[in-house]
């Protein structure tokens, strides 16, 4: 069902990702052309993901019609599979964001204390410059999901992606200009127009940009969830190298740069916590070769040549009931800092690492990127 208004107007606030969560929703890979080797090696990890977060909150995976049934006999009895098409399996950026009414003070009291946002979708820069030409499907991903929990939706025609976007709970969101600026989403909208838009409906009252995301996050143009996210109200933590020559320690040091110097909603300094990128990874001629589109021109997925350096960052990590899942990349030192890191900053969360992460990098994202939480409605 359709609400017409702002959410923040009704009472509505985008929840910080540590609130509470009813569920969280996973797509199941499968475009050949963007998962190598008919995203067998995709759909393990999805399934360490999937089992993983299982063990914190209850989780659904939605799989087509061809791939129900292989889904189901994958991923434990615990987790829901139900069938829903899509493009591709990005529930961060197709499926709904989230939004909670729980002011005991708000004059307004809706009779759902949930509802979900569904921003407009474009395949991450349209035609042109985005990472697939059919994204038909994944346009009505939260449509559907917001159905099946009989949750009311908010339609929007700002086009933005769940990935560009992070919020403390308390009136603070963090993006990046590189994204939300990018004349590939909304060219006719000034930076001061998409803020008020962040700001009536996610019910922020303060939005901080910083400048670019990861170096490498072309398929996104640098989504804020791969290089800063909140860890709490007041701290975040940012991708980090201490490599001066590695183009990403330019875009960490700015980021750092921008944070030190800003306040957020309720007037605090930001603390940050810097978290050390894996050694750098490219693509490798095995991994090419098993690009559908790197072997057939039938297929219309961006082209992933061998050689492509990764944009492997372990901030993609989600925040489950008392769990973090984290990608681990394979790099023994690197994969021990990040999760002594995680570990210090949520000291009431499990911190869990997924190894074989690179497998959802190779397709442009990362954990964060193919989940989605629903919140709580009984807070
Ligand atoms: O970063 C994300 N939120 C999604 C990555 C999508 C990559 C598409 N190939």
């Amino acid at each position: 069902m359709d609400v017409e208004g702002k959410p923040s107007v009704l009472g509505y606030r985008m929840p910080a990702e540590w609130e509470p969560h009813s569920q969280c929703w996973i797509g199941w890979p499968e475009r050949p052309d963007n998962w190598r080797d008919d995203a067998v090696y995709a759909q393990h990890v999805f399934v360490k993901v999937a089992s993983a977060i299982s063990k914190f909150e209850p989780v659904t995976v939605c799989a087509s019609a061809s791939q129900w049934a292989n889904a189901r006999s994958q991923l434990p009895k615990n987790i829901r599979v139900v069938e829903m098409s899509m493009n591709d399996s990005w529930f961060r950026d197709t499926g709904p964001t989230f939004v909670l009414c729980d002011r005991s003070s708000s004059s307004h009291k809706p009779e759902h204390k949930v509802a979900g946002i569904d921003w407009t979708f474009n395949a991450w820069g349209g035609p042109e410059e985005g990472c697939y030409q059919d994204w038909s499907l994944d346009v009505l991903v939260a449509k559907k999901i917001l159905d099946i929990e009989r949750i009311p939706r908010f339609q929007h025609d700002l086009i933005l992606e769940g990935g560009s976007i992070h919020v403390d709970g308390e009136g603070t969101c963090i993006t990046t200009e590189e994204c939300l600026l990018n004349p590939n989403r909304n060219p006719n909208l000034t930076k001061e127009q998409i803020e008020d838009e962040l700001k009536m409906y996610l019910g922020v009252r303060k939005v901080i940009w910083l400048p670019r995301g990861l170096f490498g996050d072309d398929d996104t143009n640098g989504h804020i969830d791969n290089i800063c996210c909140f860890v709490k109200p007041g701290t975040v933590v940012l991708a980090w190298t201490d490599d001066e020559s590695d183009p990403q320690y330019q875009r960490s040091v700015e980021a750092f740069s921008v944070l030190s110097n800003s306040t957020d909603a309720c007037g605090r300094k930001i603390d940050i916590i810097k978290l050390h990128v894996p050694e750098t990874l490219y693509i490798t001629k095995e991994e090419a070769e098993g690009i559908r589109s790197e072997v057939s021109h039938d297929c219309d997925g961006k082209p992933r040549p061998l050689g492509t350096r990764l944009a492997a960052s372990y901030v993609n990590f989600y925040i489950a009931n008392g769990a973090i899942i984290a990608p681990a990349f394979g790099d023994e030192k690197r994969d021990r800092e990040a999760y002594s890191v995680l570990t210090l900053a949520f000291p009431n969360h499990d911190v869990v690492m997924i190894e074989g992460a690179r497998e959802i990098c190779l397709g442009g994202g990362n954990i964060h990127c193919i989940t989605q939480q629903q919140p709580a409605s009984n807070v």
